[in-house]
């Protein structure tokens, strides 16, 4: 009989803590059905767990009859525990092989899968988003969830090491932060409410207590357009600092996407599969106005006039590769938090970052006088009365600050050369899918 339960049995070893020095030892592992072969009396079975495959050989007179036919039985997918001795093999690829003893089958796979566990690629991405669980197995996400994870890591590192403070804000509000993006209505109990297109105002507040905050959270925008860029919810790495401009912002991102592009690095060497496509390391990452750039463009033959925005197209028609910021945009389409230049009202202290094509981040020095905010509320025909719980802020001591948002999903796209924005959210949501 072989069991179904895993009660009290545990593994002892993942597969990379397994090498052939080990012949002899006893070990139980625990995964995933790769792939199974066999002819007559024996079967060749990969499983796969978190870190690797292990290859199990079951020939007659090996191990016992009821666990080899029950593991050439078995189909991809299926989640199992096999226990047995290790066996150094110069045959096997990983230099050693198991010979089981005892097996557990916790679930069994009857149906055929959409697709096979080792797919490299699978056409349609909607096949794959149905089952997603199943999808993340798959070893090019893998690479790319993991290192998500390791990115994630290092930036809270550098934070938490220049002193910031981890922040959550709501994620349920009353009122929009960034006017040009569109909200989701929610009902707030008896009262209409949205989700949070950006923790802007809460993590300007906060500056003047913290002074130094950051938060990587979700954000919510009702996208009506399906690009492989866009997202209805998005992870937002967002930063705010009190006594800077937007110029030691920008030094922050390029420290950030130093310290990002070191993190893949280190995770593509230590894992000779991984195929990203990853960015040189910027010494600098270069400054162009956006004056500066409106004006090659018309150099370059495009229709296009100082205050429209920078498509794409003409971004490529001028050349831009890489890591950029485009800095200085017009005042007037950017939300109402954010300042204007000193030399030249037309002008905000305003940057994205972008790479190619891409935006990955904007930010900007923000105002801190209540007068200042108020009228540009007003011109912007904003309602400052909604907005009185932000305004009253700003009658005790706002400093002078700035800050950014950085598009996690965007920039792990920019790190591992990945194209579609859904091959790194693990749940994507847009106009299309609401589940799984
Ligand atoms: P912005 O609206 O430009 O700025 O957003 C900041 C960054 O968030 C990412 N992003 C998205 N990613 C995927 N799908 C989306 N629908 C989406 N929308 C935004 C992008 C973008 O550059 N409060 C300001 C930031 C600030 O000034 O601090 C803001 O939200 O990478």
């Amino acid at each position: 009989m072989i069991e179904t339960e895993l009660g009290n049995l545990r593994r002892s070893h993942y597969s990379d803590d397994i090498e052939s020095s080990m012949d002899g030892d006893q070990v139980t592992v625990m995964g995933w059905v790769l792939t199974v072969r066999g002819h007559g009396n024996i079967s060749f079975v990969t499983i796969t767990d978190k870190n690797g495959e292990i290859p199990i050989v079951a020939k007659k007179g090996d191990c016992p009859d009821d666990v080899r036919e029950k593991l050439s039985s078995l189909k991809a997918h299926s989640s199992i525990a096999v226990s047995g001795k290790i066996k150094a093999s110069e045959k096997s690829p990983k230099g050693f092989e198991i010979i089981p003893t005892d097996l557990r089958v916790f679930s069994e796979v009857e149906k055929i899968p959409p697709f096979e566990p080792l797919a490299k690629t699978v056409k349609n991405i909607d096949t794959r988003l149905e089952v997603r669980p199943i999808d993340l197995r798959r070893k090019p996400l893998q690479h790319i969830f993991n290192v998500r994870s390791q990115v994630l890591k290092s930036i809270r590192d550098y934070f938490t090491g220049q002193n910031f403070v981890e922040i959550n804000t709501p994620k349920m509000i009353a009122t929009a932060t960034e006017g040009g993006a569109a909200l989701f209505p929610i009902f707030y109990y008896n009262k209409e409410a949205f989700l949070a297109q950006s923790p802007q105002l809460y993590k300007e507040q906060l500056t003047m207590s913290f002074e130094k905050v950051f938060e990587i959270a979700p954000i919510f925008r009702a996208e009506p357009s399906r690009t492989n860029r866009h997202l209805a919810e998005a992870i937002s790495i967002d930063l705010e600092e009190a006594f800077v401009d937007y110029n030691d912002v920008m030094s922050r991102i390029e420290e950030i996407i130093k310290i990002s592009i070191h993190t893949v690095n280190d995770y593509a060497k230590n894992n000779k599969d991984v195929e990203f496509i990853i960015p040189e390391i910027p010494e600098n990452i270069p400054r162009y106005s956006y004056d500066e750039l409106i004006e090659k463009m018309q150099k370059a033959g495009a229709k296009t006039e100082w205050g429209d925005d920078l498509y794409p197209s003409n971004l490529k028609k001028i050349g831009l590769e890489g890591f950029y910021f485009i800095k200085d945009w017009p005042l007037g389409p950017k939300p109402f938090y954010v300042k204007d230049s000193k030399s030249n009202p037309k002008i905000s202290e305003s940057f994205d970052l972008m790479f190619g094509d891409l935006e990955l981040s904007s930010g900007s020095t923000r105002i801190e006088k209540r007068d200042e905010l108020e009228e540009r509320m007003k011109n912007k025909g904003m309602k400052t009365d909604a907005f009185e719980y932000h305004l009253g802020a700003f009658d005790y001591g706002v400093p002078p600050h700035a800050g950014c948002g950085i598009g996690l999903e965007r920039l792990i796209m920019a790190l591992t050369g990945t194209e579609n924005i859904r091959d790194v959210s693990f749940y994507p949501r847009d106009v299309d899918r609401l589940s799984p």
